[in-house]
Formats: C-alpha cells, structure tokens, sequence
C-alpha cells in the first residue's frame, strides 16, 4: 500500500494494451451492435497540442463508453499529411517535406499512445502515403467521369514581387501581400473545379435533418455559406448590342422601378461594353478597374462605404416600360455573383439608392410601403366635423427616398407598375414571374454564394492531378490501373511558390505518353487541396490495405455513418461541407447508402492561458507533452474533462492536473484497502453509499450521451468521498457496499482515467481489461427516493399528511395538497386567501 506511483502504473498499462490490442474493432463475424467514433485527424505540424488533448480525450471517453455497453467500436487515427506547412518547413530549412512531415508523425503517434488513446493502431492511413493518394486519383476520375471534375479559367491573388499565388489569408485587408507588402492583383490561371454548385440545393436542404445533432451554429454557417437566394433571371436588350444581358434579382416586383442597370468592373462584361465608349470614359474606366482590383471582396460588400463607379456609355432597355436605362460599372457589384450585373431599383434598394444619389441618377417609387398588406381595413376615427383624428403613418410623398435617402424595403403595395398594381410583394414577385417568362424575357431562378471548389494547388507536397495533357490538346485520365501517379522525388527541384507547380520542372516524370495512343505527352503538374484528402479519409478507415479499391460498400454500410465526430469550429464550413458533398456524389454512384457523413457532430472548445488564445508567436503555449510528463496521462485526461462543458474554452490557470492527481491516488488506495480488509458478513452493506454508487450507474449513460463528461467527473468524485467515508465508519473497508462502489469507481474512472482503472480492476481481483468489461444495471429499489411526511393545514389547522419524495419542489408539493381528498373536501364553498409552502414539510392554506 505504498504511494501511487503514476508514471510506473502508466508504462505498465501502455505495455500491455500494445501487446495484446484490446481496442481493435471487431471483424465481419462480431455481432455486437457497432458504432463508429472519429476525432478529426490532426495535421502533422510540430507536436500535438493542446487542442489535440481535448480533441482526442472526449472521443476515447465516448468510445470506451460504448465499448462498456456492448458496442463493437471503431475509434481509428491516421493524418491529414499532406500540405503547405510541410513544404514551407522544407523550403524555409532546405529539408524534404517528407521526412520532416513523418518525423512529426512519429513524435505524435508516440504522444498519443502515451495519452492511453484507446485507438485500432490496425488501421492508421497518412494522406501522404502512395497507398492513399492513389484513391484521392481515383476519386477525381470517377468525378471527372460524371462532370463534377473539369477545368477553367480562374482568378487567383498574384504577388508581383514573389511572383507568387498567395490564399486569400495572405492578402492583407489594404490589398496588399503579407509575404513581400507588394499590391496584390488578379491573375488569371486555368485550374481545376469540382462541381459542387450542382448539389448547393441537397448541401442546403440535408441540413435540416441535423437540426438537434450538429451544432445549431455549424447549421447555420453552412446555411449562409451555401447562401441560396430565390428570385427571377431578367433578359434586357443592350442597345447596339445582339445579345441580351441577364441580370439576377431577388425583387422582380420591382422591375417598373429600374432606372439604371450596373455591372462589375472586374467582368469580361464590364471590358466588352466599355470598348465602344468614348476614349475619355475608357480611360476613366481602366483608372478605376486598376483600383477596384486592389480592394478585396469584403470590403466591396461593406454597405455603407461611398458608392464610385463609372458610366460606360451604354444604354439597356427595361422590358416592362421600354425606358433607357444607362449602364455604370461600380465596385459594390462581384463579378463573381448571379450573372455580375443588376438591374437597379434606388427606391427599395440601399446601395442603388446610395449609388443614385451620388450620381444623380433618377428614383421611382413602386411599391407603396405604407400600405398596409394584412389584417382587417384600418378604422380611421373622425372628430365633429369629419376630419380623421390620428393621420397614422406617413404618407408615401412624405419618405420619398430620393429625398430622405432611405430606401423603401419593406412589403407594401405595388404603384406605378402597370398590372401589378395593388398586389402585395409576395403576389407581385410571382405576378412579375409570370409575365416575363410568358414574354420570353425572364425566368424564375436561384443564385448561390457557394462556388465550385477550386481543388487544383500549384504546390509539390499534395496528391498529383492524374491528367495527361497531349500534344494535340487534349486531356486524357490516366487509367484506373495505372494509379497511383507517384510523387517525383524533391532532389533538384525548387519548391519556392512561382505561379506554377514545381513538378513542371521535373523532366524525367512530367513527360509521359498519352495513355490512348502512347503519343508524347505531358502530365498535369498541379497538385490537390488537400480537403480532398480529408473529404473521404473516414471511410478509407473502414477498410484498411484493400489494394483493390478505396473502400468497400459493405464495409461503409456497416459501419458507416460516423456516430460521433468531434472536431474544432475551424472546420466548421470546408472540410465538412466537403466531406458532405463528396458523400453525396458517392451515394450517387451507388458506392455507399447514406447521404450525410456524420450523424453526431461535437466542436469543442479551445484550451486558453489567462483569457488569451494560446500561441507560438505570444509565447503563451502549454505545452501538451510537457504536462504528460510532468503529470501523467490520468491527471491530465480527467483534468481537463473536468475543467468544464465540452463546447466551453477551458482556461488552463482554472485546471487543476493536481487536483486530479490527488483524485487518482485516493481513488486507487480504494482498491487497495478493499482488498486488503478482513471480509465482513454483513449482507447488507451500507445503503447509503449503495444508492450513490447506484445513481451514478443509472445516470451516466444519458450523462455521457450529453457529452456533459465534467459532469460524470464530479459525480465520481462524489461517489470516491463518500465510500471514504464508509471505509472510516465502523464496517471499514470490508463492507460489501465498499467493493460493490469501488468496482464502480474502475468502471466509470475508465473512460476518464485508463490506466488507473485499469491498476484498480486489476487490485480487485479481475483479469484484465476494465475497458472491455459491461457496464451493470442499476438496482432500481435503490433508485427510489427517500420519501417525507408532509403536513396540509387549512387554517391553521391539520387537515391531512402526504407522503412525498424528500426532494419535492414546492409548485409539486402544493399541486399533491390541493388534489387531496381530505383537503378538497375541507376547502368546499371557501376560497383561498393565502398559500404558504415550505417544501417537503408543510402547506398552510388561509381562506377568505
Ligand atoms: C433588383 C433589386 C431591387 C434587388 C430591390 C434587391 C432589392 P441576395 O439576396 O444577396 O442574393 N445583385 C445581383 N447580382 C449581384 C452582384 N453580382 N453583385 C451585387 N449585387 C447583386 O441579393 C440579390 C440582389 O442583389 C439582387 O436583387 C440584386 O439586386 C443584387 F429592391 O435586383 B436586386
């Protein structure tokens, strides 16, 4: 019974889970129930981190919970080793992205088995492996196949100094480069896309049956992400020009109102229109493209900035009132949204408004807002001599916005539109549809802000484009059994980002024969986003080293979807929209049975230092494997399980790894002296701690199902002081209610505290492992609660008891008195003045 030795009790554990590998997901032939855990595979830069220790204990907690109630889990690892860290490492230190990308492998693996992760070390993948790449290369053909993968031109942020494509993270908010302060522009390349627009309306509408089982605000990120507007798409006639141009509005009731048409600078549009305009306007016009390029998105979308822009001598014609309408570019409207031009309507729209304003442009009042749409006519009072009382609201001539410069948004009734006028906006929307489709020069439409996912990265350290690009043109898969297209060897080439792919200038592997008729030919050097990678890794677990294909159906069906899958609010919108619309395209193909990847989704919450978030750069990091060793696996896990809800930052100065170290070692000694007691008869136990030891079996299932695991801690916690407490009263650590909740204490200490349950189920006579061990029924007569006598009193008087649960609150307790025979009988023909409550003992009722 000597002291806790933790680091002994943790290597000993560690050793045996290595070798006999309790934690592997049962095979075909396991009929247990199945469920299926996953933490987002972390990203091999540096050591783990603190992040990663709350990431990867909350979904052992739920995986050995479910290994506790019969289930045959699947709790897999592996890394999302591919990308942009590994390859500034090599080029900052002139290292090979691979070495340094597995050395830091190595180094996590190691952390994490030390953590007592219960993972199937049988299954890890790294995305970096040939063996996994090869199916990100059969994926994009099977996408290719179906016309979700092709190729177009796209504008990227170019550095001119670095010659460099920089992410839109590495443009600062004054348009310039974060690497070289150069101003960044747009630079046109031709990429590859994965066509995810096509399934923006399933993406949107499958949300809803996650409502209640992903975070609402995940939802609701998506929800503005995918972004579906619905409206109408309008055709005008451009004078001195043969085709039309289609512009999309949410607000086709307005047409009668339009009275100038914009578009985008940045458009091909913009460019085509200007051309004939007057020298002086085409030079106004490349003056402000050049300053339109250097702002960003953002700030183009801010609402209240002044509006600029520049008339391009154009004329369209509106095709409801045949007005000319001129035609302006101005930044405020994106190239890259509906068709890049709008019709504008400044009565009922702000930016119109503002844009008229400052140009002097006219504004036409269509819908009368002042109008009332629902609800019974309005009552106007008149005094004596029939005048009205209250004039109400305004009229519409007193908010004229040209005037007020407050546009009109609200519903109203339509005016000065010709037959839609009088209809509501709703009805004049669908009215307004009507007449353009039956015109020929309008349809109803839907706009999307998602865009096709730009996959292509002119990088080395990603997952080669298996495209063959022939002499004559064309562009040529390479065949499924020609897979993987392996990554060249770094030596010789220069990683330092141009604009194009370093594997270009790898001679010997970019030349290649055209697979079709063995022609010279040349591969795509382009590399892949590595969101790829991680957009079906979770079913690449479920049938690990299949040399035949990615994964197999039945494995998918199986197991798939994940039960559980937790992960930080960083991933919130890409990887799992991502994840979720390559989902979508496999069940399209028949190649797996769901359409949604993760039923259960949990974000946890960061891990801070004095309020601050913790970085390399501020010097405020806790190191992860650091605090293992100075505190051990145990007291770090059941810290920070108890530091607070799962969802919630946890400051690191608010937990405590001693607290938790002193938890564990009193634990333990519990085991001990069990063992060590004389045995006493006595049948009973003591019932006290029984029902607590009880209660805990009974509530923490639906306590962990919660993911309210703090909770549970300090349940335990409950449970430890009060068998210490029966071990020092008279029966001592021999009485059987003491075995029965020290048996409790290894289970449930299991899923926070590993290898210490382990050390105690061990202690307590068992063969190992705790972890496989079934979790026990609550015996429901020690459920039940202690009950009271309560008294009623009418009066002043006793009129009658109730026998009610100790813990009654006082609206139950005072409903139980007035339902009483007793009491209703007394109380005929009086009515009760006052009612007193003191729960669980007394109600007093005074009557009138
Ligand atoms: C006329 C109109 C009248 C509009 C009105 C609104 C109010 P959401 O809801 O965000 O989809 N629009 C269309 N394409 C645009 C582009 N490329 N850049 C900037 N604005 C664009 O917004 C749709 C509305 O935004 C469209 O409806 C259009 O203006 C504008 F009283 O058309 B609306």
């Amino acid at each position: 019974n000597g002291p806790y030795d933790v680091h002994a009790v943790q290597e000993k554990w560690q050793r045996i889970w290595a070798e006999k590998d309790p934690f592997r997901a049962g095979g075909e032939d396991d009929t247990r129930p199945r469920k299926y855990v996953l933490a987002m595979f972390p990203y091999p830069s540096g050591d783990l981190h603190m992040g990663h220790a709350e990431n990867y204990l909350y979904s052992d907690i739920v995986a050995r919970f479910w290994r506790h109630r019969g289930y045959n889990v699947l709790n897999p690892i592996g890394w999302d080793s591919f990308g942009l860290p590994a390859e500034n490492a090599a080029i900052k230190r002139g290292v090979e992205p691979r070495g340094w990308t597995y050395g830091n492998i190595a180094q996590q693996r190691s952390s994490m088995q030390q953590y007592g992760v219960s993972f199937d070390w049988s299954r890890v993948l790294h995305t970096s492996d040939p063996e996994y790449y090869r199916w990100n290369q059969w994926l994009f053909q099977r996408l290719y196949e179906k016309g979700l993968a092709y190729r177009k031109d796209a504008l990227v942020n170019w550095d001119p100094v670095d010659q460099t494509v920089l992410a839109n993270e590495q443009v600062l908010p004054d348009g310039t480069s974060e690497r070289s302060g150069a101003v960044v522009v747009k630079k046109k390349l031709t990429q590859w896309f994965f066509r995810i627009t096509e399934y923006a309306d399933r993406l949107l509408d499958d949300l809803n049956q996650l409502e209640g089982f992903w975070p609402h605000k995940v939802l609701q990120m998506q929800r503005n992400w995918i972004g579906r507007s619905v409206g109408a798409d309008i055709d005008f006639e451009i004078e001195g020009r043969a085709d039309k141009i289609t512009v999309f509005s949410t607000r086709p009731d307005t047409l009668y109102g339009a009275t100038f048409m914009v578009v985008a600078p940045d458009s091909d549009l913009a460019a085509e229109l200007v051309a004939s305009a007057s020298p002086e306007a085409r030079m106004r016009f490349q003056d402000y493209l050049d300053t339109v390029q250097k702002t960003s998105e953002i700030d183009r979308q801010t609402a209240d900035r002044p509006k600029t822009g520049v008339f391009l001598e154009r004329y369209a014609v509106n095709p409801v009132t045949g007005e000319r309408l001129p035609i302006w570019a101005a930044d405020y409207v994106l190239a890259g949204y509906g068709h890049g031009a709008v019709m504008a309507v400044p009565a009922h729209d702000q930016r119109d408004l503002d844009f008229a304003r400052a140009f002097d442009l006219p504004v036409k009042v269509v819908v009368d807002t002042t109008a009332p749409v629902t609800g019974a006519i309005p009552v106007i009072e008149l005094d004596a001599e029939g005048v009205p009382i209250d004039p109400g609201a305004p009229g519409i001539d007193e908010i004229d916005p040209a005037k007020t410069g407050v546009a009109l948004t609200g519903d109203g009734r339509m005016m000065n539109s010709g037959p839609l006028d009088g209809l509501s906006k709703r009805n004049a929307i669908a009215r307004a549809i009507e007449q353009l489709e039956a015109a020929g020069t309008g349809r109803a439409a839907k706009t999307y802000r998602l865009r096709d996912w730009l996959i292509s990265r002119q990088r080395y350290w990603g997952t080669p484009i298996p495209m063959v690009h022939t002499a004559d043109g064309r562009i040529v898969p390479v065949p499924d059994e020609q897979l993987p297209v392996e990554l060249p060897a770094m030596e010789g080439l220069d990683l330092t980002p141009k604009g194009s792919s370093p594997l270009g200038a790898a001679t010997g592997w970019v030349e290649t024969v055209d697979p079709e008729t063995g022609a010279p030919a040349l591969r795509d050097p382009d590399t892949m986003d590595t969101f790829v990678d991680s957009s079906w890794y979770f079913l690449r677990f479920l049938s690990p080293g299949d040399t035949t294909k990615a994964f197999s159906s039945k494995d998918a069906d199986r197991w798939g979807p994940v039960d559980f899958y937790i992960g930080g609010v960083e991933h919130a919108i890409l990887h799992l929209l991502y994840a979720r619309f390559i989902t979508k395209a496999l069940f399209d193909m028949g190649l797996v049975e769901f359409t949604e990847p993760f039923s259960h989704l949990i974000n946890q919450g960061m891990v801070i230092l004095d309020g601050a978030k913790m970085s390399k750069s501020k010097g405020n990091l806790v190191l992860f494997q650091d605090e293992l060793n100075a505190h051990g696996a145990d007291a770090l896990r059941v810290a920070l399980a108890f530091a607070g809800p799962v969802e919630d930052d946890k400051d690191w100065s608010d937990v405590s790894t001693t607290g938790a170290a002193k938890f564990l070692a009193r634990a333990w000694r519990i085991a001990h002296e069990v063992t060590s007691a004389p045995d006493v008869v006595w049948a009973e136990g003591d019932q006290a701690l029984r029902r607590v030891t009880h209660r805990l079996w009974a509530d923490a299932p639906a306590l962990i199902e919660q993911t309210k695991f703090n909770v549970v801690v300090a349940r335990l916690m409950e449970l430890v002081n009060a068998t210490r407490k029966t071990i020092d009263g008279p029966a001592g650590a021999g009485d059987p209610a003491v075995r029965e909740a020290a048996e409790a204490i290894a289970m449930v200490l299991d899923l926070f505290a590993p290898h210490t349950a382990e050390e105690m189920w061990e202690q307590l006579g068992y063969e190992p492992f705790v972890g496989l061990a079934t979790w026990r029924q609550a015996d429901p007569t020690l459920l039940v609660e202690e009950s009271v006598t309560a008294v009623v009193q009418i009066d002043g008087k006793v009129r009658g008891t109730l026998t009610v649960p100790a813990r009654i609150s006082a609206d139950e307790l005072e409903a139980l008195a007035r339902a009483d025979e007793k009491v209703v009988r007394s109380l005929v023909g009086r009515e009760i003045a006052r009612v007193v409550v003191r729960a669980p003992k007394v109600v007093s009722f005074t009557t009138a």
